[in-house]
């Protein structure tokens, strides 16, 4: 790809991947055009520091909204796409499945759509070089028993509304490049952490309800196994695939971190007791509470990201010791970020305890 065609619209970038993944590829001297609807999860204040960038441009657009993704398309003329605006959050598609099969699977469709109308007029030269990158999770694949780890050729096996959503939207894009050869790459990650994640998710919501004073919700007997990776190798990732990735590949993505939740959550009260020490002395861990599991809960989430490790060259940098010290950090300095967001209709409150 040469410099002057790096042209990304980028779907979902006020969100916590996207908004670190716009500031990663502004770093690596993308021009970037955020696609975002704004919905609870997207925050503008997670871009105060891209706002103003040359190379920087946002519009509020649903995907679902065809006019505007046509218009997005026409004005901007991306060499690429990444997609990653969605419903991300497990608890809340048990809730409320409606929201995630409309931007999960339609949204997606309609961005397919848009996108191979414009990928359709380029001249041959800019048509071999566009990519549709579609940023998935490992969740498509289902639960793993206490051994094996999730492959690309692992069967899909989606549980949640999130996940079938999800997978839905993979076989999608699947589709549009067997039936009409749109240049597409598809990456399944594991769980993500790091700096601006929405505090619904199990690191940020522990860390600021322990802060707060307030117990500590683990599902079920917090035995379930997630695969930890911080956002910022994440982004990387993603930026490898788009750059070197073959088109019409899938590339698993995992930081080779497995814990379960109760290691998860014991690990963030010691950082937190180092760190900042409860004013009554006691551990953080006196917060611990094991409450009614999630409906369908997987059990173990492990991915073998080898592929995109030999045939790519990426590693992940961060340490699980060292990066949750840093979110930890991060969100005991940017209190102001999630105070908005907790003075909003949200407040850590339980979510997705069996369905409205
Ligand atoms: P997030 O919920 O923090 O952000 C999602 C963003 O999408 C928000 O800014 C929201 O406003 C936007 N959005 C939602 N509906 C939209 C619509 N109809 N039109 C336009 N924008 C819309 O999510 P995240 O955790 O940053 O995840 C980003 C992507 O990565 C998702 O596709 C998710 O499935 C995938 N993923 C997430 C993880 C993880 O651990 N968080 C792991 C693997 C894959
Ligand atoms: O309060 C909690 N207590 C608890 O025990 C919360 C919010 C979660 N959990 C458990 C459920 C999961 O086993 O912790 C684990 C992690 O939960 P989430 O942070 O909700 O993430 P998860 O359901 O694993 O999904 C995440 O990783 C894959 C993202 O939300 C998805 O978008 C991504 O695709």
């Amino acid at each position: 790809m040469s410099i002057l065609s790096k042209r990304v619209i980028l779907t979902g970038g006020a969100g916590f991947i996207g908004g670190n993944l716009v500031r990663h590829m502004l770093r690596a001297g993308y021009h970037v055009l955020n696609l975002d609807k704004l919905t609870y999860a997207g925050n503008l204040n997670s871009l105060a520091d891209c706002k103003g960038h040359p190379n920087y441009s946002f519009r509020q657009v649903d995907i679902c909204d065809v006019e505007a993704l046509a218009s997005a398309f026409q004005d901007f003329r991306p060499s690429a796409v990444m997609h990653l605006a969605a419903e991300s959050h497990v608890d809340r598609s048990i809730d409320s499945p409606d929201t995630f099969i409309r931007t999960n699977v339609l949204g997606t469709y309609q961005l397919l759509h848009q996108a191979r109308l414009y990928w359709s007029s380029l001249p041959e030269d800019q048509k071999s070089c566009f990519r549709f990158l579609h940023v998935s999770t490992d969740e498509v694949y289902g639960s793993l028993g206490g051994e094996g780890l999730f492959s690309e050729e692992s069967r899909y096996d989606p549980h949640s509304p999130y996940s079938a959503s999800k997978a839905s939207s993979d076989h999608l894009v699947r589709a549009w490049s067997s039936t009409y050869h749109l240049p597409v790459l598809i990456t399944n990650c594991s769980n993500n952490y790091g700096p601006y994640q929405f505090p619904e998710k199990l690191v940020p919501l522990v860390i600021l309800r322990a802060t707060r004073g307030e117990t500590i919700p683990v599902y079920g007997q917090g035995l379930n196994v997630r695969d930890w990776l911080h956002v910022s190798d994440h982004c990387f990732a993603l930026q490898t695939v788009l750059e070197h990735g073959e088109c019409g590949e899938t590339y698993n993505i995992g930081g080779n971190n497995e814990l379960k939740n109760i290691e998860v959550v014991q690990t963030l009260c010691d950082i937190l007791d180092r760190t900042y020490p409860a004013k009554n002395g006691e551990s953080y861990k006196s917060l611990i509470r094991f409450v009614q599991d999630r409906p369908g809960h997987d059990l173990r989430y492990a991915i073998d990201s080898s592929k995109i490790r030999t045939k790519l060259g990426w590693q992940p940098e961060w340490s699980l010791s060292s990066g949750f010290q840093q979110t930890v950090e991060w969100y005991l300095s940017n209190k102001s970020w999630w105070e908005s967001i907790l003075n909003g209709n949200y407040r850590l409150d339980r979510l997705g305890v069996g369905g409205k």
